[in-house]
């Protein structure tokens, strides 16, 4: 394991609140991941920032009356605080429209024209003479020529899905009018000059998914193209060439850069070189597979063009989407959970949980199902986990007054048992490193369903002989789960340290420490309370009403 590792999970738009969709397949996992390599010792530090520039974003401030500024602001810090409250832990938390992004992107198409990987073109774009601008396609709106529905955007249908070549009787969605069309000068960005050293990058990488990998090198022998960088525009990272006024960077030129820029002013901040750093850590990006394209090409592709002066990432985890009782997420039709309006009804651990629980590494879709949630949480983190950390140390207490007694010899069970704890960190740990965060957490599971029948099979309330050691080995055991799930349900974890006795902080000990036999005999438990409350049918139904039309 790399002693350093610098995590960043997509950044979020600032242009509307963060929903289920968003954390399951990157904030979760990365977050997680993070609290895991910390756990190891490893100087993880896990940054992002709300992506800031792009038409949409503008569009959506005009229609609000508010400056572009303004309302990224909001968004930016209504979005942190979200996280911050799913206990998703940034290490810093900016914005790609901080001056520190702006220069770094600036300096880093500099050096790309430099190097002769930038070529200008004349295009044909559409241009309000009444609003005196060039109008980028969200800008646009027309008659969908495929299946005629009105008011589509010009590159998109959201009626049909289709991505019209030519949108019929164009209008202006700003004032209406019929818009021309003129030439005007754009930026590309030769992605083709990479083709090679892209396809060689893919082949070495250790770590990268295979799935993905392969599906991207096909895209790479299909041939690529290079790629339109410019937008007339004035909310963007002004494009620093004189004859470039008035127009600005596309926003997934600028956006992937914030992932350095930001690292960089953290870690420069706080007076580590941020450079040496980054280029001596383990690199993970955690994505969704929708903007693969993004991350395994034209991001690679941009570093690799200045040389890579910043190294290219060593993970780039990529999950599928959420659907949401097996329907497509949509804001529009009301068929979301927003993340604040879920941790009303329950606290962030349970959702951390059942989001971990059904989520594979790998690309395919994964469902929030509402009674699936409920069962989830009843049987498996109540009635098992919670159980069995509960009765442990309630009947110590009960039996023993909270003192942990002295053992006696081992018999076969106990020494079962013994090895069981011995063995945790490793089991879970490979799974981990390898991504697997789904089965890391079920081997959790299973092991407190071990110690829940172990205690049973043991019958301490019965006081026969080899009761000390069955009390003894399950508070040790309830020990290494605390430790185990601390990446997980982070704010449980501690609770249960809490429990055991604890004054200081379970992340304060080390990952490999859940498979010591670490409390003694004398040692004094805190005091022991239910974990978790039963998730209640009849609430679940009025929660499943919420959603839809209303
Ligand atoms: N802001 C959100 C998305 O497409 C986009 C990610 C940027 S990551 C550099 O998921
Ligand atoms: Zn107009």
């Amino acid at each position: 394991m790399n002693s350093k590792a610098i995590i960043t999970s997509a950044l979020p738009y600032a242009n509307g609140e963060i929903h289920l969709g968003h954390v399951a397949s990157t904030y979760l996992p990365a977050d997680v991941t993070t609290r895991f390599l910390k756990l190891n010792g490893v100087e993880a530090y896990y940054v992002c920032a709300s992506d800031d520039f792009g038409t949409p974003i503008l569009i959506q401030s005009e229609k609000e009356g508010k400056t572009p500024s303004e309302y990224v602001a909001y968004w930016n810090k209504r979005d942190y605080e979200d996280f911050k409250a799913f206990g998703i832990d940034f290490d810093f938390f900016y914005k790609t429209s901080s001056d520190e992004n702006i220069k770094f992107v600036q300096d880093v198409f500099k050096k790309l024209n430099d190097a002769g990987h930038i070529y200008e073109q004349e295009i044909i774009q559409f241009y309000c003479n009444n609003d005196k601008k060039f109008l980028p396609d969200r800008y646009v709106k027309g008659i969908c020529p495929y299946c005629n529905a009105e008011d589509q955007y010009s590159d998109l249908c959201e009626s049909c899905g289709r991505v019209p070549e030519e949108i019929t009787d164009p209008k202006c969605s700003i004032c209406g009018q019929t818009p021309t069309k003129e030439k005007t000068m754009h930026y590309f960005f030769k992605l083709k000059n990479f083709a090679d050293s892209l396809y060689k990058w893919l082949d070495e990488s250790e770590h990268l998914q295979k799935d993905v990998k392969k599906y991207v090198q096909n895209w790479i022998k299909s041939g690529l193209i290079d790629w339109d960088i410019t937008r007339d525009i004035t909310w963007g990272v002004p494009i620093p060439l004189d004859n470039a006024k008035n127009k600005v960077f596309y926003g997934w030129f600028d956006n992937h850069l914030a992932y350095i820029s930001t690292a960089l002013k953290f870690l420069n901040d706080k007076g580590i070189d941020g450079k040496a750093f980054w280029n001596s850590a383990d690199i993970y990006h955690f994505i969704g597979k929708d903007i693969v394209y993004h991350h395994y090409l034209f991001l690679p592709a941009m570093r690799l063009g200045i040389n890579s002066e910043y190294k290219l990432p060593d993970y780039i985890p990529t999950r599928g989407h959420l659907t949401l009782q097996s329907k497509k997420i949509s804001k529009s039709r009301n068929w979301y959970i927003g993340l604040k309006q879920f941790l009303n009804y329950y606290p962030a651990d349970y959702l951390r949980y059942y989001l971990v629980a059904i989520n594979p590494y790998s690309q395919d879709d994964l469902n929030f199902d509402w009674d699936d949630f409920t069962t989830r949480i009843n049987s498996e983190l109540i009635g098992n986990l919670g159980n069995f950390v509960n009765r442990a140390l309630g009947f110590t207490k009960k039996a023993f007054n909270g003192v942990i007694p002295k053992t006696t010899t081992f018999d076969e069970k106990d020494k079962e048992a013994e090895e069981k704890i011995s063995g945790l960190s490793s089991e879970i740990g490979d799974l981990m490193n390898s991504n697997h965060l789904d089965r890391a957490l079920k081997k959790v599971m299973e092991f407190s369903s071990f110690f829940n029948q172990y205690f049973q099979h043991k019958e301490p309330w019965k006081n026969g002989p080899g009761t000390e050691n069955c009390v003894y080995l399950a508070v040790n055991a309830a020990r290494s789960i605390a430790i185990a799930v601390y990446p997980f349900i982070p704010e449980s974890s501690q609770k249960i340290w809490t429990q055991l006795g604890f004054s200081d902080n379970v992340n304060d000990h080390k990952w490999d420490e859940m498979s010591e036999l670490a409390i003694p005999a004398g040692h004094m438990l805190g005091e022991a309370s239910p974990l978790f409350s039963k998730v209640e049918a009849t609430d679940i139904e009025r929660y499943k009403k919420q959603l839809g039309p209303q």
